[in-house]
């Protein structure tokens, strides 16, 4: 895995190991000697993991890592605090002002890989994230997902653990930050994973009836948990157990016994990390299907269509394919919305059936669209116009041969559509291609309604 890492210490000598170390491992690494060219650093190089060091004269590792997190251009890098000694207190300010993780001096290279290895990891998958988010912006139909750090969110959380005295220390200590489930058999744990949601599981590795690593593997390997994010409890000697652990997509790790304040900004961490990636995933679904389907007759919108089509012709181009697009509009709608008693309501049955019909007389490889008003385009991919012709007349026979139904009047409407019908030739785009069928609909309407033109 190459991905690219900054470096930021005051003492060049510290700067200089690292760089080696890392660079050893195929990272791509950068240097910055103080706070400030950090900052400045981060935009340009856009490292997917920085290593901070604390102690460093005008701005501090602290200061830094807070104001890298208060930019919602930088937040979601992932920053690594480098302490001088094994401080609780600064361990715990650090995961305070937004640190992802710290590692102490020496250097121990087995963490420092580990750590490095899990944050870079995850942050590729909040970048595949991001990145449809912003294909989604660019389209127009996202807004910027941006959550703040603090934090409400009440979490809910498995512990498990057949240490019943530590286990209930933890959850007393975490109760403030949500709803603690405790747990003592790794199979009921299972169970427990699978049917309820957990923002976070943490595991003992310290079970008299299991290995602690296997209910982790298990809960990666299945489809419905394999997200949730995992801490394990380890005794601080094991270092083998830890590597394993890593290895099998752990989050992070707490060393027993447990300092209590580092066990509430190590979770902390942990939930806002699923809160943000549960956000950034939910805002994606729902804008893209909210922007890009219509929400009366559920088909595709005009949107999608201009997006699509495109992608669509040049596939046909390029594969010497036939395609044929059909443009459907409803002949005399606003006769239906103004009948006496009628209204828009009523026009809006109509729409919908009619949206259902044409669903129905169409294949799966065609692509129904909401033009906008009582105007439909159905794309049909590999269809030469004989048998898009059999198509459209079957979308055409399935509106005007049954009457709609209706909340007015007698409950019953008859309606007819008129079809325009084109197909793709050498050296047409998506555009020629719309505007042909399009003439095609007016010359149909012109020629009396409820019939196909073929351009
Ligand atoms: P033609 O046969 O020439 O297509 O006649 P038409 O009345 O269907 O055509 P026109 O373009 O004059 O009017 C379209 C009407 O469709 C206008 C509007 O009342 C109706 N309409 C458009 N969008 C909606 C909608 O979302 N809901 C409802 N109920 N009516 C709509
Ligand atoms: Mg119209
Ligand atoms: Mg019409």
């Amino acid at each position: 895995m190459s991905a690219r890492v900054l470096v930021v210490d005051d003492l060049p000598q510290n700067v200089k190991l690292l760089e080696a170390k890392l660079a050893n491992e195929y990272y791509d690494v950068a240097a910055a000697y103080s706070g400030a060219q950090a900052l400045a650093k981060v935009k340009g190089f856009s490292p997917d993991i920085v290593l901070l060091d604390v102690m460093m004269p005008d701005m501090d590792g602290f200061e830094t890592c807070r104001r890298l997190k208060a930019d919602p251009e930088t937040a979601y890098i992932p920053v690594v605090m480098i302490t001088a000694l094994s401080d609780i207190a600064d361990r715990v300010k650090g995961l305070e002002s937004g640190a992802d993780d710290f590692i102490t001096k020496p250097i121990n290279d087995l963490h420092l890989f580990a750590r490095v290895k899990s944050l870079v990891r995850l942050k590729m998958l909040t970048d595949e994230l991001s990145l449809r988010d912003q294909t989604g912006s660019q389209l127009g139909i996202l807004d910027k997902p941006f959550i703040t750090a603090d934090f409400n969110y009440k979490a809910n959380i498995l512990v498990v653990n057949d240490d019943i005295v530590e286990s209930r220390r933890i959850s007393d200590k975490l109760a403030s930050l949500g709803h603690i489930i405790t747990v003592s058999e790794p199979k009921k744990a299972m169970e427990n994973v699978l049917r309820e949601h957990y923002d976070l599981v943490i595991v003992s590795t310290q079970l008299y009836e299991m290995d602690g690593l296997r209910l982790c593997a298990q809960i990666r390997n299945n489809e419905t948990s394999r997200q949730i994010p995992l801490l394990i409890l380890v005794d601080g000697e094991d270092k083998d157990l830890l590597v394993k652990g890593f290895e099998m997509g752990i989050n992070d790790y707490l060393v027993t016994p447990i300092d209590q304040n580092e066990l509430v900004a190590r979770v902390k961490t942990q939930i806002r990390r699923k809160a943000y990636q549960d956000a950034l995933k939910a805002n994606y679904q729902q804008s893209l299907s909210l922007a890009v389907v219509d929400s009366l007759t559920r088909l595709y919108n005009r949107r999608y269509l201009d997006a699509h089509l495109k992608n669509i012709v040049d596939q046909a181009l390029n594969k010497g394919k036939d395609l044929s697009l059909m443009t459907i509009d409803i002949d005399h709608f606003k006769q239906v919305n103004d009948a006496p008693g009628f209204g828009h309501h009523i026009g809006d049955e109509v729409l919908r059936q009619i949206a259902e019909r044409i669903l129905n007389s169409i294949r799966s490889t065609d692509l129904a669209t909401r033009l906008g008003g009582e105007e439909f385009v159905v794309v049909m991919p590999g269809t030469p116009t004989k048998s898009a012709l059999e198509i459209a007349e079957r979308v055409r026979f399935a509106i005007a041969s049954v009457p709609f139904k209706i909340s007015a009047g007698d409950g019953s409407l008859k309606c007819t559509v008129s079809i325009g019908l084109a197909s793709l030739k050498i050296g047409d785009n998506g555009e020629d291609l719309m505007k042909k069928s399009d003439e095609a609909l007016y010359k149909a309407k012109k020629e009396g309604r409820n019939k196909i033109v073929v351009s």
